[in-house]
């Protein structure tokens, strides 16, 4: 196949595509750069001229490039996607036509792993409702209901990779006693290993879940899980909305089967269902990697993959399934 790197000649417009909305920096830079085409929303409009013109595609974990719109681009050579979760991205078909396929891990692991300790500070203690009740000037003739401690807390973490790791690292100095469930122990944590994710949310007082997204867990937090971790019991779940069965998570909500959750991802994003919307579910409109200096990082592991590529040069952070191409 021939690559960018393969030839000195100045890359052709439209070769360099846009998938999805994008950070504004980023947009800037990839039109002031490569003049960025911006690929339709619906593959179906795309017109074959110009889609035969895209050799890479930069996109970010909402958008992704999905099953139609890889095959739509035949001389597709490297997706880069802004975001560590690339589950909306068809990579079985970039392994299959020797795609590459980059992502962003590291730099946005510390702001997720905040993410997921004020979310469980939060669920424990009902800050967020309490402002709330404040605002509401509701102090002015009661206190605000006792809550729970988080300190000293079983945190139970599914999935311990680099998030899950830090995840874990946060809560122990909050002298949590740590528990996780991956596939197999990971080595060199002093963590204990349960065998499934089941007994996991049996054992704790709160289950994060820090599992990549995609159809290897999809539903793996079904209703069984979810029942399992008790009326005491909170979800976390700062990973991909699909690992949770949303349903199940609502009808053990208002059944009081499970204390609460505390949610970054949804099954629809932006789309949350009405009935999540309760006072015992704190909910964030996907914000995890959000601040300006992990969304920055971001920007720029994204266009390093991006230039490392086009000047033939070995990329930063391709995804792990890239060592089959
Ligand atoms: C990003 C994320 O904001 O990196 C991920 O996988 O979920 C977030 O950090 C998102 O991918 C950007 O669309």
């Amino acid at each position: 196949m021939t690559n960018f790197a393969d030839t000195t000649s100045p890359l052709a417009p439209g070769s360099v595509a846009q998938a999805g909305p994008l950070l504004g920096s980023l947009e800037k830079t990839l039109q002031d750069e490569y003049s960025v085409m911006r690929l339709p929303d619906d593959v179906a409009t795309l017109d074959p001229a110009d889609a035969a013109k895209v050799r890479a595609v930069v996109t970010s974990g909402r958008n992704g490039v999905p099953s139609a719109l890889m095959a739509a681009l035949p001389n597709l050579e490297i997706v880069t996607n802004f975001g560590v979760g690339y589950d909306t991205t068809d990579v079985a078909q970039a392994v299959a036509r020797g795609i590459q396929v980059t992502h962003t891990p590291d730099v946005l692991t510390d702001c997720v792993a905040d993410t997921a300790l004020g979310l469980m500070l939060d669920v424990f203690r009902r800050f967020g409702a309490s402002e709330r009740f404040l605002r509401e000037g509701r102090w002015e003739s009661a206190g605000f209901p006792l809550t729970r401690r988080f300190s000293g807390s079983t945190v139970g973490v599914l999935g311990l990779g680099r998030i899950g790791q830090a995840i874990a690292r946060r809560a122990a100095a909050f002298d949590a006693t740590i528990l996780y469930t991956t596939r197999r122990p990971v080595d060199d944590v002093p963590w204990e290993h349960v065998a499934s994710a089941v007994e996991l949310a049996r054992r704790s007082d709160v289950l994060v879940v820090a599992v990549p997204g995609g159809a290897a867990t999809e539903g793996l937090v079904d209703a069984q899980v979810i029942r399992a971790l008790g009326q005491d019991g909170f979800l976390v779940n700062i990973a991909r909305g699909s690992v949770v069965d949303e349903d199940a998570l609502i009808a053990a909500l208002e059944g009081g089967e499970i204390a609460g959750a505390g949610l970054d991802v949804f099954a629809h994003e932006p789309h949350v269902p009405e009935r999540l919307i309760r006072d015992d579910v704190t909910l964030l409109p996907h914000v995890g990697s959000g601040t300006h200096e992990t969304r920055r990082d971001m920007r720029d592991l994204t266009l390093a993959n991006l230039r490392a590529y086009l000047a033939g040069e070995p990329l930063p952070t391709p995804v792990p399934e890239m060592s089959a191409v």
